[in-house]
């Protein structure tokens, strides 16, 4: 399925996309005035595949077969051609929940994704990615916890391309359902693989920087 135009849409293109540093500590968060997205979600969600899919580039966020691996917060620079979005920060919040991982190093990043979500002035969006067909319970606790904390998350539901046509409205109603939203406020349908969903999270992400 192919994303409808509608009135002001167009084809966004990123200018410049650059990886600025990975924070292991609040103190190398970012002092700017730019404004900044940030995307969380569990470990391989597809993620990184998202902001790659959503930037352009290829290999700027790492895509990863080992589930679990990155635990720092990772920021891209980028520019675009959208007078409304020319300069903003990309912000690549440490998956959550994978069992794999011990105690210890859950207990050193989950602090790491609150000081950020706490602390951060600049924060005009945070897109929670969960998958299509599974939402776990760490999911609904996130986005329960971000509209606690007055930032409603923007949901995307990843790897749509996945799923047959016959089981999407389906699995995105149990989504929708599952999360307590409202109908016509459930998630974002989203394929890093197809390029779907990609024009319309912009959209919502515009409307959420301009405001
Ligand atoms: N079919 C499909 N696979 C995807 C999609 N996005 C990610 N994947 C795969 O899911 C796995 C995890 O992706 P990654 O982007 O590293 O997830 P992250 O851990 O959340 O950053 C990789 O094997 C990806 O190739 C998608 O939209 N469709
Ligand atoms: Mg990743």
């Amino acid at each position: 399925m192919s994303d409808v135009s509608g009135p002001g849409w167009y084809r966004m293109r990123i200018l410049t996309a650059e990886f600025i540093r990975s924070c292991a500590g609040p103190e190398q968060f970012l002092k700017s005035d730019l404004p900044e997205v940030a995307f969380i979600g569990r470990s391989n969600v597809g993620k990184s595949s998202l902001i790659n899919s959503l930037l352009q580039r290829k290999g700027l966020a790492k895509v990863s077969r080992t589930p679990g691996k990155t635990r720092l917060v990772n920021l891209f620079r980028v520019t675009s051609d959208d007078p409304g979005l020319a300069r903003f920060v990309v912000v690549d919040l440490p998956g959550y929940g994978y069992a794999k991982v011990s105690k210890t190093l859950r207990a050193q990043w989950a602090p790491l994704i609150e000081q950020y979500l706490d602390g951060s002035e600049q924060l005009r969006a945070v897109v929670v990615l969960v998958e299509s067909r599974v939402l776990s319970e760490q999911d609904r606790q996130t986005i329960a916890w971000l509209s606690s904390v007055g930032r409603p998350p923007v949901v995307v539901a990843t790897k749509v391309d996945k799923l047959k046509m016959s089981e999407r409205i389906g699995a995105l109603r149990r989504l929708r359902e599952g999360l307590g939203l409202a109908e016509g406020e459930g998630a974002i349908p989203y394929s890093s693989v197809t390029g779907e969903g990609r024009e319309r999270l912009w959209a919502v992400l515009k409307e959420r920087i301009r405001t």
